[in-house]
């Protein structure tokens, strides 16, 4: 399989997933402005959605959006309990997370990366994700990771988009049980390999 990513982008989701599910992979580099890969193939005839992440499977198949790829992931590898059994109350439990974490939190970044953003949206935005903030620290109570069997791709995601609040000017600080969760889940040896292998590729240039 074949992951298109961009470094630090969503796309580091499904990374995470990949190593913590043990599945052989190979990455893609995508210029997210220029849809070039690194290989210099115009990256819209790969997706013509033009944005990361992309799975291509071994098939040939293009797999789009991370909420359908780390299942599919998972899937692979149910042994790993990344993602609760298809048909389970509980892997809508999970569905119910990942629609969270993509509408409420995820999406809700997206004017922060944009410079024409003004002033006032950015901190009406800060607002509405400090809401989202506290309804995930009210579920993370006594719990490690956000579903009680333990860590699954909705915490790969969700660390995904947490990370690029300090450098959006959010900061954790008044939120300690998220900044102990970004801590706990960094040291999973799958997610720490995801985050030195992008920020090597960043550091490259
Ligand atoms: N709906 C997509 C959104 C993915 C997305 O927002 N990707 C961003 C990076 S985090 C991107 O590639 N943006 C470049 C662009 O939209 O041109 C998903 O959930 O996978």
């Amino acid at each position: 399989m074949k992951l298109y990513f961009s470094p630090g982008a969503c796309s580091l989701s499904p990374h995470i997933v990949l190593n913590e599910a043990g599945l052989p992979y190979e990455l893609v580099r995508v210029d997210l402005k220029s849809k070039m890969t690194e290989g210099g193939d115009d990256f819209r005839r790969v997706s013509p959605k033009g944005y990361v992440p992309v799975l291509r499977l071994d098939n040939g198949e293009i797999l789009t959006e991370g909420t359908a790829i780390v299942q599919y992931l998972a899937d692979l590898r149910p042994e790993t309990r990344l993602a609760p059994p298809a048909g389970t109350l509980e892997r809508y439990r999970l569905q119910e997370w990942l629609n969270f974490i993509a509408t409420e939190i995820h999406k809700p970044f997206s004017p922060f990366f944009n410079p024409q953003t003004p002033e006032t949206q950015r901190e009406s935005q800060k607002q509405r994700l400090g809401e989202r903030f506290g309804l995930v620290v009210a579920s993370l109570d006594g719990h490690d990771y956000l579903m009680p069997q333990g860590f699954t791709v909705a915490d790969a995601y969700l660390y995904t988009v947490l990370a690029w609040a300090p450098g959006v000017g959010l900061s954790l600080d008044p939120w300690p049980a998220l900044r102990s969760y970004m801590e706990r889940v960094q040291k999973r040896p799958g997610v720490a390999a995801a985050l030195a292998k992008e920020r090597a590729v960043k550091k490259g240039g």
